[in-house]
């Protein structure tokens, strides 16, 4: 039998604890990522994700919900804006009508790491904060660049007459080429080439295995141009509520899964590698063209970013492009 000064005390003792426990209460936040789950550009961000709950107990924890199953790739920016998920792995070229300066971090030339060195990340922070409610924490895919995938062979820098699947990413530089434009989402990509719907997509040179584009595609045109850019967001009402210990999880483990970006590297090998061992033939320019493939990429890229953003292009251009 429990004597009353033992249970007292025990009473006591919890009582005591009380503030401190409530104080530390364990949040839960809601994640989608904009890309297909398991696939490439969801795996750093996954990782991350498993990271925080490893390490979160009793202070945070990530409920992952999925890919773009759970919210369509193009509306993941939107539901990071309004607080419907509290944090998302996402590219700019996915929420460009909520802000168009998104789609700038393809043009980056530098890497996430010199941009934190360089004040861009705080740069780019201040515009995410005031244009789309959100906490820009990290980038985690840099350093694979887009190419144009094709099922029919083209020998210049040329896309009259052909359809090709695009996001924002590519719009300026594949019109400018004369192609016809298709806006897709990654999920939809497998089958427009199977119903002939379009000739070709952009992608960056990793990841079009995890959905089988590799069967329907036969050229690669190289080189490629811009840095493929995935970053994490956090909705900013939820980032300003959360505690410092919260906030602190959150930001070393993406600062943990950005400095991983010097892995991709290995990945950028191996896919090209593997594509060459499934059959895609690359298509190459002489060197004249290729200087002009290369810097018309590069001057529509910056153009339709200007034009767009007239306050933030600039200094965007200064800040993360070529020096
Ligand atoms: O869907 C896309 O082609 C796209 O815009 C993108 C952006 C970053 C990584 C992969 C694809």
């Amino acid at each position: 039998m429990m004597g009353m000064r033992v249970m007292l005390s025990g009473l006591i003792a919890a009582s005591l604890a009380l503030p401190a426990v409530a104080a530390a209460q364990e949040l839960t936040i809601k994640a989608v990522s904009a890309f297909p789950e398991g696939t490439f550009n969801s795996k750093n961000f996954e990782s991350f994700v498993q990271r925080v709950n490893a390490a979160g107990k009793g202070v945070l924890q990530i409920n992952y919900i999925g890919g773009p199953k759970a919210i369509p790739s193009f509306e993941v920016g939107n539901a990071v804006r309004t607080g419907v998920v509290e944090i998302a792995n996402v590219t700019g070229a996915f929420y460009t009508t909520i802000m168009p300066e998104a789609d700038a971090l393809k043009l980056a030339q530098i890497t996430a790491a010199e941009q934190r060195k360089n004040g861009a990340i705080e740069y780019i922070n201040k515009i995410w904060n005031e244009k789309a409610n959100a906490y820009y924490l990290a980038r985690v895919v840099e350093g694979t660049p887009f190419h144009i995938y094709l099922t029919k062979k083209i020998d210049k820098p040329d896309l009259k007459g052909l359809k090709i699947r695009i996001t924002p990413v590519y719009r300026d530089f594949f019109q400018a080429m004369g192609a016809t434009v298709v806006q897709t989402a990654p999920g939809e990509v497998y089958s427009a080439l199977e119903r002939g719907v379009v000739d070709g997509y952009g992608w960056p040179i990793t990841g079009i295995f995890d959905l089988g584009w590799h069967e329907k595609t036969k050229f690669r045109v190289d080189p490629g141009f811009y840095n493929a850019e995935v970053s994490i967001l956090v909705n900013l009402t939820a980032w300003n509520k959360m505690t410092d210990a919260q906030r602190a999880l959150l930001q070393k483990e993406a600062l943990a899964a950005e400095a991983m970006n010097v892995n991709y590297a290995q990945d950028v090998a191996d896919d090209i590698r593997k594509q060459a061992a499934a059959g895609i033939q690359t298509i190459k320019f002489d060197a004249a063209a290729t200087k002009q493939y290369v810097d018309m990429a590069y001057d529509t890229g910056w153009k339709g970013i200007i034009d767009k953003s007239p306050e933030h292009g600039p200094r965007l251009r200064q800040l993360i492009g070529k020096k």
